[in-house]
């Protein structure tokens, strides 16, 4: 009998191998596709989520785990869609106009997929107009904007404007380095969060 337990153990050490393994036994033994995402791989992001807020583990950990769930949500992906699993939400993430910094992103974009959101992940120098239209496309319930430098901070008050004018609801939630709760509440976002496991609670929120 495949262990789910054993499962979110291998994404936690972040041991590819073992992952895949454990997946695939599960779904060839008629594991739910749905028990293998929550109670495997789920279970195991969020040890690493709140591991990492508390300074247990560091960024190269959190990236080690994303590319072992990232690897059996390969196999699993599949059975989900056959299943009709719904994601928690979706979300489209970008860096903003002007803006190459992408580490921080990804690591939000892989924290938000390990939680179990449907993520569109838009890239960097990503244009406000570029994020409504992808958010329209999407049907995206939340958009989150990264920004590393303090030039580029403006660029995040043009996409929340261009979100008001276009009418979508879309909830819009920014960080990154020179990014604060100050600035946020300035420029009118629905949320700020300080880190990528800090956004997860956060994109949760949002949701309801
Ligand atoms: Co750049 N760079 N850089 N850089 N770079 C900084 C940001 C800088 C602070 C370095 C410095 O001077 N000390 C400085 C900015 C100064 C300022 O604006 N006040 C700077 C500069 C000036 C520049 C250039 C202008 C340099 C030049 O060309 N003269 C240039 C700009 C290019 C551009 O973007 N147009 C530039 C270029 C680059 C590289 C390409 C070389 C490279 C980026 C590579 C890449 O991203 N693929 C780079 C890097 C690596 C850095 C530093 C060293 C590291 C940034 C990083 O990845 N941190 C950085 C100095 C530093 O921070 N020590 C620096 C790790 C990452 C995990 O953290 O992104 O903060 P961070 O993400 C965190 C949180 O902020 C949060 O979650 C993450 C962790 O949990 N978070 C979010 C991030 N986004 C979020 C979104 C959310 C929620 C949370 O919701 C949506």
């Amino acid at each position: 009998m495949a262990d789910l337990q054993a499962l979110s153990e291998a994404i936690i050490r972040g041991d590819q191998n073992t992952a895949v393994e454990i997946t695939k036994q599960a779904l060839a033994e008629g594991t739910a596709p749905e028990a293998v995402l929550n109670d495997g791989l789920i279970a195991g992001m969020n040890v690493i989520g709140v591991r990492f807020k508390a300074n247990e583990v560091y960024i190269p950990e959190v990236l080690i785990a994303a590319r072992a769930m990232k690897m059996a949500m390969e196999i699993l992906e599949p059975k989900l869609i056959e299943a009709g699993v719904e994601p928690l939400g979706k979300a489209i993430l970008g860096t903003v106009q002007g803006d190459l910094h992408d580490i921080g992103k990804n690591l939000v974009v892989m924290m938000l997929k390990g939680a179990g959101f449907e993520v569109i992940d838009a890239g960097v120098d990503v244009s406000p107009a570029d994020f409504v239209a992808k958010a329209k496309e999407n049907s995206a319930q939340i958009v989150g904007l990264s920004a590393l430098l303090t030039t580029t901070m403006p660029a995040m008050e043009k996409t929340i404007q261009a979100f008001r004018e276009a009418g979508l609801g879309t909830k819009v939630m920014i960080g990154g380095a020179p990014v604060t709760q100050n600035f946020a509440d300035k420029i009118g976002a629905d949320a700020y969060a300080a880190d990528a496991a800090t956004a997860v609670d956060i994109a949760k929120s949002l949701l309801n």
